[in-house]
């Protein structure tokens, strides 16, 4: 199942709206057949590596990262396909959300008297999915902000300077994740301050959707969104008299426009605007800043996923990353439930004395988060991606 998850791993930034999965066939102890699924519309794992089997594949033992599906969209269902090819055993990992499977698949395959496992490496099969879990659950897509920021978490300086705080490794990342997700959006003073193109550039991967969030619906002349062909589209989202003013303005030739409503305070709607992106159809956006957008998502539980890069500066005043989220006491902070850190890019100068104290915490947790610890001490920069919990929030990513 391990070499499965890997298989897997190789349809990333290719498979949406589709999961990436990963089959293995086995007989006699031996593998005679792998396969992945590469793409929407392409041939579903088990498929790709049932043809490469042939006949070989009957009384064989299938290994598949998601229970195999039993309907048929762009593809005919795999269940049929592994009943014609006479194989013995299916283990597949996790449960098919899809409500045209969600367990269908299971009972489809027992029925036909083949032998079925569930669940080996389900957290890590699940894991690898988590766009695709959570929007089969909530009927909204995952929502990942990724903000680059100082030590002290600041975005840019009182003057307004912003570039750069991070890393060339950390941009490798920034359009890493934008290809691995389904649209890319920023809000208006993003815009206008880093007049961003938001494409994938040094990465291989599709181009996700730019989403631009503006109430008053700017969107300047010279903008890098106005510009686009191909699969490079954009979408403005903005309230009915921005939609107004940008066709006064003569903006919307070749654009997307979302109307959203305004809440309380006269912003948009944060909940009205994923709406708007869940009913589009997106499974997962990546939120690249401002600080204002974070912080009206982060506010409305509406984040999943937080990527922090962190340059290795402290600047005092400044914009803050974060706004004020309305938490006055610590115990309704919002949680992150799973931590993980990682240095990004060499270290130019290591630190010669590290604090050994660092790698002995008593008690402390277990040796990969001490040693994340000292890395980070030492390190010149890190990015850490957290899952989060937040107490009104029902968005969370299971634990
Ligand atoms: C599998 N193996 O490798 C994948 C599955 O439009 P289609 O025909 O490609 O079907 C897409 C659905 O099939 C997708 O939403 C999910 O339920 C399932 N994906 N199933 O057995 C695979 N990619
Ligand atoms: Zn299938």
């Amino acid at each position: 199942m391990i070499r499965a998850l890997e298989l897997a791993t190789r349809g990333r930034a290719g498979t949406s709206p589709n999961p990436m999965v990963g089959s293995v066939i086995v007989k006699n102890g031996r593998v005679i057949a792998e396969g992945y699924h590469r793409r929407a519309g392409c041939d579903h794992a088990e498929i790709v590596a049932l043809k490469k089997a042939g006949r070989r594949a009957r009384g064989a033992t299938v290994y598949v990262t998601l229970e195999p599906c039993c309907h048929t969209g762009c593809t005919g269902p795999c269940t049929e396909a592994l009943i014609r090819a006479g194989v013995a055993r299916v283990i597949y990992a996790s449960v098919d959300p899809h409500p045209m499977v969600k367990g269908k698949g299971d009972r489809r395959l027992r029925q036909a008297g083949i032998k079925v496992e569930r669940g080996l490496l389900k957290r890590e099969a699940e894991a690898l999915n988590e766009a695709y879990y959570a929007y089969h659950r909530t009927g909204r897509p995952f929502v990942t902000l990724k903000m680059a920021q100082t030590l002290d978490g600041r975005v840019a300086t009182a003057t307004g300077d912003s570039q750069w705080i991070s890393s060339p490794w950390s941009l490798r990342l920034a359009h890493q994740l934008r290809a691995e997700n389904d649209a890319v959006m920023v809000g208006a003073g993003t815009v206008r301050a880093d007049n961003p193109a938001l494409t994938v550039r040094l990465v291989k991967g599709k181009n996700p959707y730019r989403i631009v969030v503006s109430s008053r619906g700017e969107l300047p002349k010279n903008s890098q969104l106005l510009r686009g062909n191909g699969d490079l589209r954009t979408i403005v989202a903005t309230s009915a008299s921005g939609v107004r003013r940008l066709a006064r303005m003569n903006r919307l030739k070749g654009l997307i426009c979302w109307g959203v409503g305004r809440g309380k305070n006269g912003r948009l709607d944060p909940g009205d605007l994923i709406q708007q992106a869940a009913a589009f159809g997106l499974h997962s956006i990546l939120v690249e800043g401002g600080s204002a957008l974070a912080t009206s998502l982060l506010k409305a539980s509406l984040v999943d996923k937080v990527v922090l890069v962190l340059g290795p500066m402290i600047i005092g005043q400044g914009t803050p990353a974060i706004g004020d989220l309305g938490i006055r006491k610590l115990a309704d902070g919002i949680v992150m439930e799973r931590v993980s850190v990682e240095r990004a890019g060499p270290d130019p100068r290591p630190d010669p004395s590290p604090r050994r104290w660092f790698l002995r915490l008593p008690g402390g947790p277990a040796g990969a988060a001490r040693g994340e610890r000292t890395r980070n001490r030492r390190g010149a920069l890190g990015w850490g991606s957290s899952s989060m919990r937040s107490r009104s929030s029902t968005r969370t990513t299971g634990s």
